[in-house]
């Protein structure tokens, strides 16, 4: 490859379509993918980002069964949460494809059945874990037990999470099957095997190769020297499911593929899906088998075996037929784990906010900001909300909106809203327009080198300087002394707003268009490219908007709240699947619900609160009160005259310390769209229902 490749082929982990994404998802793989792809956007490279949901996998029936559900019903769920979240977060994919889709089968099936005829997959007998309770073989996530390496107690089948190990499940110490804690017995069961063995040469040339070309990180490099020194060994590639791609082999109809065979095959599914998404249905062989492409592929620690090992060789074997090339990556900055608030995340103790209930409290940019300010780049790092608070208060918005918001306010009282002709400059100037000139390069290269987060520092200490700037060349005075003085210096302010927001792009991009709209400008931070960020731009004369609060600061008791129900581990629980099967009830259960209709009368937010509102309803010639957890789906002046119905004779509760006599219904779905039940006729208020 040129040094500069002609394309940029960047891929994001398949999270699985099996819970919600959690802060340490995104600090992992995500945030960091998406500000190397909207830099690269802005240094004008072709850039194609992809990701999508892994859906096959042991993770998503297990909860299918815990659930009593299908695993599609499963992943139809968590697929739509997580694409959905993402875009909240200002995840910017090309694509966002899913391995459930007939495509993704075809994918997977065309590599298996090639490697097969060609006999590179060896078929074994093989000793398997098999639970006579449940009667079935216990493939990967079905059995948990004691991690070999690291003694870890939940190590799965065939991977143990805490220390990253792949495992063969014979290895585990004292197994048990996931589903009803027995110790399984062993049983002979055939698979496909990949000899990952005979590319242990290949794979070692491969990474040192890549690695002194792109310099690989150190945590990457060391993961891959360990399984080196242990040697490779074989890998089955099919198991005893049937959730998960059939195995395209005769006498294999009952197994499927094992899930991470499939799953690094979803990047190619995804661009092709892109492709014939925008009907150019062979464009995606242009960044795949593009000779000239430049391959990233982002991941948390505990996928590198399978980026950084199996995956190349599984290209390699593809390779080796002498059809198509596949890329294989160029680079895989895998980062170390984020903690939340000193401890580890764990779905199954309940430990850690989801990223789309944070969402619901705070800005995205805020949340991506202090992300990438404790990127767990080289080592585990933290997230605590304390952190998050100070961050968006004394940085994003003392710093950057501080300075943003005086220039602009500054120039609209004094220069009529437009920008000043800029006089001679001093010393200080010029020394200003040297510091914004060197920015681009000087923070591309922290980029372009996958070290984002002094990416962001060094951005930051562009708006540190211009504060400081700002204070040293004291406009307020010169505004009466001297004004030629005061109207460079504003200029120059004005400038360095402009390069701050495509500097910033790439972390806090809603902000950073909001800068961009105020300045007026055409396009976006983006589309004025990466180099001119160098360039004093903004042309005199050119008027401006009015400005915005670009920061909303965090108030103590917002984080105090969240600390509070993540104590209480019934808060901190994902929401309630709707599809839960509850045990049946009598008639006379059902009677003991006293069902009303009730009037609107008014209805208002309750302070503080962005979830509450307030309501006064009539039933009947009582007038009551109740506090409902609607106000992100119904404005107060929406509900007001409507007949809703409500449960009269609940246990009064506070909420927020507003009392709430009663509960309305409504009714939500996984989306997590909802809608209060009314009813659309001309009855009384405080009719009973039944
Ligand atoms: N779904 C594991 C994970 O979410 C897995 C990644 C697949 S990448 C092809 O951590
Ligand atoms: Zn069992």
């Amino acid at each position: 490859m040129k040094s500069q490749p002609e394309r940029i082929l960047v891929t994001a982990a398949l999270p699985y379509a099996n819970g919600l994404l959690h802060l340490g998802h995104l600090a992992g793989a995500y945030l960091p993918a998406d500000m190397y792809v909207r830099y690269q956007r802005s240094k004008k490279r072709d850039v194609l980002f992809l990701c999508g949901s892994d859906e096959h996998g042991v993770a998503i029936t297990v909860t299918a069964e815990k659930e009593k559900i299908t695993p599609q019903a499963v992943v139809d769920r968590y697929h739509e949460l997580n694409k959905a979240t993402f875009e909240k977060f200002g995840m910017s994919f090309d694509n966002y494809s899913r391995t459930s889709l007939p495509l993704h089968h075809k994918t997977a099936q065309e590599f298996f059945a090639e490697f097969h005829r060609s006999g590179v997959l060896k078929e074994k007998e093989e000793q398997q874990l098999y639970c006579e309770k449940d009667r079935m073989f216990l493939a990967d996530r079905y059995v948990e037990g004691t991690c070999p390496n690291c003694k870890h107690t939940e190590a799965r089948g065939d991977q143990c999470e805490n220390c990253g190990t792949w495992l063969n499940q014979a290895e585990l110490i004292d197994p048990k099957c996931k589903l009803c804690g027995t110790t399984p017995v062993v049983r002979t069961t055939s698979h496909w095997y990949f000899p990952l063995g005979d590319f242990q040469k290949r794979l070692q040339e491969y990474i040192r190769e890549r690695s002194e070309r792109d310099g690989w990180k150190d945590n990457v490099l060391r993961y891959c020297e360990s399984w080196f020194k242990d040697g490779l060994q074989d890998r089955a590639v099919t198991r005893d499911l049937s959730w998960g791609v059939p195995v395209p082999v005769q006498g294999y109809e009952s197994k499927v593929l094992y899930v991470w065979f499939d799953a690094v095959l979803g990047y190619i599914s995804s661009a092709k899906e892109w492709a014939s998404r925008i009907s150019q249905p062979d464009r995606w062989k242009d960044y795949w088998l593009g000779e000239n492409t430049k391959y990233v592929a982002f991941i948390g620690k505990d996928n590198v075996v399978f980026h950084c090992i199996v995956f190349p060789a599984m290209l390699m074997a593809w390779n080796d037929a002498g059809r198509e090339q596949y890329v294989l990556p160029e680079n895989v900055p895998a980062n170390e784990f984020l903690n939340f608030e000193g401890q580890k995340f764990s779905k199954s103790r309940g430990w850690g906010i989801d990223v789309q209930n944070f969402l619901n409290h705070f800005s995205a940019d805020s949340l991506r900001y202090t992300l990438a300010i404790n990127l767990p780049e080289s080592r585990d790092s933290d997230f605590y909300l304390k952190d998050f608070q100070a961050r968006t208060n004394n940085e994003l918005a003392d710093i950057v909106g501080n300075f943003v918001n005086r220039t602009l306010a500054f120039t609209e009282k004094n220069f009529k809203a437009s920008v000043p002709v800029a006089g001679s400059l001093d010393a200080r100037d010029k020394e200003m327009a040297m510091l914004i000139a060197g920015m681009p390069s000087k923070v591309g290269a922290f980029y372009e080198h996958y070290k984002f987060r002094e990416a962001v520092i060094e951005s930051m200490n562009l708006a540190r300087a211009a504060n400081k700037y700002f204070n040293d060349s004291e406009p307020w005075k010169t505004s009466k002394t001297n004004p030629e003085r005061c109207a460079t210096t504003l200029n120059m302010c004005l400038q360095v707003v402009r390069s701050l927001a495509i500097l910033l792009e790439p972390v806090v991009p809603a902000m950073a268009q909001k800068v961009w709209s105020t300045l007026d400008l055409e396009g976006t931070p983006c589309s004025a490219g990466w180099e001119s960020a160098a360039q004093q731009a903004l042309q005199p004369g050119h008027a401006l908007k009015k400005a915005e609060i670009l920061v909303t600061k965090i108030e103590d008791e917002q984080i105090d709240g969240i600390i509070k129900a993540l104590n209480e581990p019934a808060a901190a629980e994902p929401p309630k699947p709707p599809a839960e099967v509850k045990p049946l009830i009598t008639i006379d259960d059902f009677k003991k619900v006293e069902l009303k209709l009730a009037r609107v009368v008014s209805a208002e937010l309750v302070p503080k609160s962005n979830k509450l509102l307030k309501i006064q309803v009539e039933i009947g010639a009582e007038r009551r009160q109740i506090v409902a957890g609607i106000a992100q789906h119904y404005k107060p002046e929406e509900l007001v005259g409507r007949m809703i119905v409500v449960v009269a004779n609940l246990q009064p509760a506070k909420l927020m310390g507003q009392e709430s006599q009663g509960m309305l219904l409504a009714a939500s779905d996984s989306t997590g769209k909802l809608a209060i039940l009314t009813v659309n006729a001309e009855l009384e208020s405080g009719s009973g229902i039944k």
